[in-house]
């Protein structure tokens, strides 16, 4: 008797599904079909060390940063898979300038927006660091035929779902559609994704401090004081805390949710908007952190699920994790 396969990614969308009768399937079947994209870019990822896809492309993308091969590959992987399968209005992505529209390709077009930022940390290729794909789904609000920049800059709690792959010692796929998050493990024997994480919870309070402390020349006094009180001695509040920091904030952000902690992106004299985008990263990852009992603000201490977006690519502080530790951070903010 061959031996149980566990539940596949199909298997808990479907279930979900369930849970809305009206449901069309669309929304089920768009997210499967970003996960076969997901496992295209893990092939290639786990397998670049061997092709010559390593390294720069000679390019750089709308944010003016040197485009590793894997970043525009995973980039064109992700557009490819999902431009024609008629259940987006259109899509945002890090790695391009403008929206990408999808309606002229289907007249009726689709339901929903994706934004995603493709490969990120993708410094870390080269290196055999972790990597990650994020995304984000939001239903289309304009009444236009085509989907407009409106459609887009949706604010975090309007959020459908969202998700990561984290491409590691083993690549996970963790995701919420508001009803829990979960993560799933892929089987590359059987190139399926495999639910291993159930129902995911942050610790309320970690032992993990994760910023760039080569910034710390470049830090406000606010930001100097809340790290100094991570690497304080006091046994009754569980600290000093551990300094984590991989540099690759998929892989930082799945440590802390699963081990608990803080992660910090803050301001400073050279990224005075912070260096991590809000749209296709702060806000999916805020959105899967407050699924897991955890929680995001920005600088001013607002929650990042909260903010109206202004720009496609704008830039925003992060503080991340588990809740009495935003919460601790939240008091040298405000
Ligand atoms: P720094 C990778 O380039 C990235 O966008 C995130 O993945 C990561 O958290 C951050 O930048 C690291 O930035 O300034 O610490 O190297």
């Amino acid at each position: 008797m061959g031996t149980r396969l566990g539940t596949t990614i199909t298997k808990k969308l479907m279930e979900e599904q369930r849970q809305f009768p009206k449901s069309t399937g669309d929304f089920s079947g768009m997210l499967y079909e970003l996960v076969i994209g997901l496992k295209v870019i893990a092939y290639e990822v786990n397998k670049a060390g061997l092709m010559n896809i390593l390294g720069h492309a000679g390019s750089t993308n709308v944010q003016g940063e040197v485009q590793q091969k894997l970043d525009i590959f995973a980039n064109t992987t992700l557009i490819h898979k999902m431009d024609h399968t008629g259940y987006l209005c259109g899509m945002a992505s890090e790695e391009e300038e403008d929206i990408i529209q999808i309606a002229d390709k289907h007249p009726q077009g689709g339901k929903y927006v994706l934004l995603f930022d493709p490969l990120d940390g993708s410094s870390n290729i080269d290196v055999n660091v972790s990597i990650g794909t994020i995304f984000a789904i939001y239903r289309k609000t304009s009444n236009h035929p085509k989907c407009t920049l409106e459609d887009f800059l949706q604010p975090g709690k309007n959020l459908l779902a969202a998700g990561y792959a984290v491409y590691g010692s083993s690549t996970m796929f963790v995701y919420s559609t508001g009803l829990g998050i979960h993560g799933f493990t892929l089987d590359p024997g059987v190139g399926e994704f495999i639910l291993s994480h159930p129902d995911m919870r942050t610790p309320e309070k970690g032992k993990i401090y994760s910023i760039n402390e080569g910034n710390s020349i470049n830090w406000d006094e606010r930001t100097k004081k809340m790290v100094d009180h991570f690497k304080a001695n006091d046994e009754s509040t569980g600290r000093p805390y551990s300094s984590r920091y991989i540099g690759s904030l998929v892989a930082d952000f799945h440590r802390n949710l699963l081990n608990g902690g803080i992660f910090m992106y803050p301001p400073d004299k050279r990224s005075p908007k912070g260096k991590l985008r809000l749209m296709y990263e702060a806000i999916p990852l805020a959105f899967l952190a407050e699924q897991a009992g955890g929680a995001a603000i920005d600088d001013k201490g607002r929650r990042i699920l909260d903010i109206v977006p202004d720009e496609l690519h704008q830039r925003t502080p992060l503080y991340i994790g588990s809740k009495q530790d935003v919460e601790t951070v939240k008091e040298f903010l405000v």
